[in-house]
């Protein structure tokens, strides 16, 4: 599958595409099922609900071991981590040839897997999982560029009511400010050019197997899930082949996997 030249313009304008009915509902299901049992089971790595809430900068970007800190089994878990080597059902996802030319392209480069960074199965368990506010995914992230971008999957539907993200159209090439972040380097929702900033946004509903694609710089967030069924969501980042992780960092720390171009 290729993009489009207007799809192609759309991402680099608004910096994210959604791809409708990307996968089909069978292995989305079949993705489901092996997720929903490593959470169930809390297998290792995890990032428990309070870890995701209350986690610092520097813990986000220094510190390299994803298992939790947590020895109470009752606590929700928010996210599993490193998913590629968990099962070769999620490294197939990872490695799907169907979405690699349209990687190649809106990368302008090969494919690089970075496993350190969004690997994950994402959860909003109901009522229990907090609200995401404003960020951009790179704040953590310590490359050479900018030439990142991740591939979030959608297992079931997501709305407004269960959490689906909300995106802020061009964010991405907006020249933001230090000031305009707060200590966590979350976007202050009290700053009055923020707020004009935040009247942009746009919520997309997701059917099971649509695909968003979003550029690294771009300013998301997502709601609580209010419903009463738990939001599973596959994400995972690549990055071009030229782009290189700064030595030293977490970025680095990570096996990366080149993808063969197509
Ligand atoms: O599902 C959510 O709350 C948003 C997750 C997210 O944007 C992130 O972890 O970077």
């Amino acid at each position: 599958m290729q993009l489009s030249s207007e799809q192609l313009s759309q991402f680099h304008r608004d910096g994210f595409i959604v791809l409708r009915g990307f996968l089909d509902e069978n292995t989305c299901d079949d993705i489901s099922e092996v997720a929903n049992w490593h959470l169930e089971e809390k297998i290792e790595p995890i990032e428990t609900e309070t870890e995701y809430d209350e986690r610092s900068k520097e813990y986000r970007t220094e510190v390299t071991d994803y298992t939790s800190n947590s020895d109470n089994q009752s606590m929700a878990v928010r996210r599993l981590r490193q998913v590629y080597d968990r099962d070769s059902l999620f490294k197939a996802w990872m490695e799907n040839e169907k979405i690699r030319p349209v990687l190649q392209q809106v990368l302008n480069d090969q494919v690089v897997l970075t496993s350190g960074h969004h690997n994950s199965i994402m959860t909003k368990l109901p009522h229990i999982s907090t609200a995401t506010a404003w960020h951009q995914d790179r704040r953590y992230w310590r490359y050479s560029d900018a030439n990142l971008l991740s591939i979030w999957l959608a297992l079931d539907d997501e709305f407004s009511q269960n959490g689906v993200l909300e995106f802020i159209p061009g964010s991405h090439k907006m020249h933001l400010s230090a000031e305009q972040f707060d200590e966590k380097e979350y976007l202050s929702e009290a700053n009055a050019v923020n707020k004009e900033i935040i009247s942009n946004k746009v919520s997309t509903k997701l059917k099971k197997g649509d695909v968003v694609l979003f550029h690294c710089l771009l300013l998301h967030r997502a709601n609580k899930n209010t419903t009463d069924k738990a939001k599973i969501s596959f994400v995972y980042t690549v990055k071009g082949k030229n782009t290189k992780a700064e030595e030293g960092t977490r970025s680095s720390e990570f096996p990366e996997i080149v993808l063969k171009k197509i």
